[in-house]
């Protein structure tokens, strides 16, 4: 059970501004958790207001677990550590790991660990830029808790959302899962390394990403050998003056 959201299924999510279940009372899920999303609303504007004073700009990273977030923003730090200036929040259930691997490339890095939430909210967010060194970072990226689902409804306050896809997770994620694509700026197709060695059908997976998220950019790369990173590496060039 989430303890910020009052979610026990993530698919709640998905309902929880429209209609409430039918199961439910009618209104009730709206009564309970519209106070939640509002008060979030605030503190992202909060958040958006310190980023603007800062001159940060803020990339909220989602992604199911495993499609190499971390991994991406390692080799990010490899490749234009030293001329893109960045920060790493990361979260995860339990763990320091990532913010660990990420500190290990030589960038400042906070984890939060949100016990049980499935998503990052913008009051964590708050907390945990008061840990960082920020001073002469240009870039901000947020790496939200591996899901699908639930991180989706909570503005963090950031520029951008960026959005991983994996050729491992199936063509269908973006048609099952629409509305974490819906909002992104950027769509990642990322293990194209192992493109053949499981049959991704790439016009397939474009096609949907194209109907749930039209007007995203798609790019594809691999974190891990760094084949198509050029243009990622631009697109935050580009991010990091608009900050
Ligand atoms: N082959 C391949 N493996 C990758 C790539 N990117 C990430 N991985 C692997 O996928 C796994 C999960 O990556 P990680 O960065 O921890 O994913 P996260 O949970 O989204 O942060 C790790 O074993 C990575 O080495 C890639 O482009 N190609
Ligand atoms: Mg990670």
């Amino acid at each position: 059970m989430c303890d910020h959201c009052g979610c026990s299924e993530p698919e709640h999510h998905q309902h929880e501004h429209v209609h409430p279940h039918e199961h439910e009372e009618p209104g009730k899920t709206l009564e309970v958790r519209r106070p939640v999303l509002e008060m979030n609303a605030r503190l992202a504007e909060r958040n958006r207001g310190y980023f603007k004073g800062r001159g940060l700009y803020a990339i909220n990273l989602l992604s199911s677990p495993g499609s190499g977030k971390t991994s991406l923003i390692e080799r990010t730090l490899m490749d234009r550590g030293a001329n893109l200036k960045m920060a790493v929040v990361v979260g995860d259930l339990q763990t320091e790991n990532d913010a660990n691997r990420i500190r290990r490339r030589g960038a400042p890095a906070v984890q939060i660990t949100t016990g049980e939430a499935c998503h990052l909210d913008a009051h964590m967010v708050a907390h945990a830029l008061e840990k960082l060194e920020l001073d002469g970072i240009r870039l901000l990226f947020i790496e939200n808790v591996g899901n699908l689902v639930c991180p989706a409804s909570f503005d963090l306050g950031e520029n951008t959302r960026v959005v991983l896809h994996s050729v491992t997770e199936g063509e269908d994620k973006p048609l099952k899962y629409p509305v974490i694509f819906h909002d992104a700026e950027l769509v990642v197709i990322n293990k194209i390394d192992l493109a053949a060695a499981v049959g991704f059908d790439r016009d397939t997976a474009l096609a949907n990403i194209r109907r749930v998220a039209p007007s995203a950019r798609i790019l594809e790369l691999s974190a891990k050998t760094g084949e198509g990173t050029r243009e990622w590496y631009e697109f935050l060039e580009k991010a990091a003056q608009r900050s």
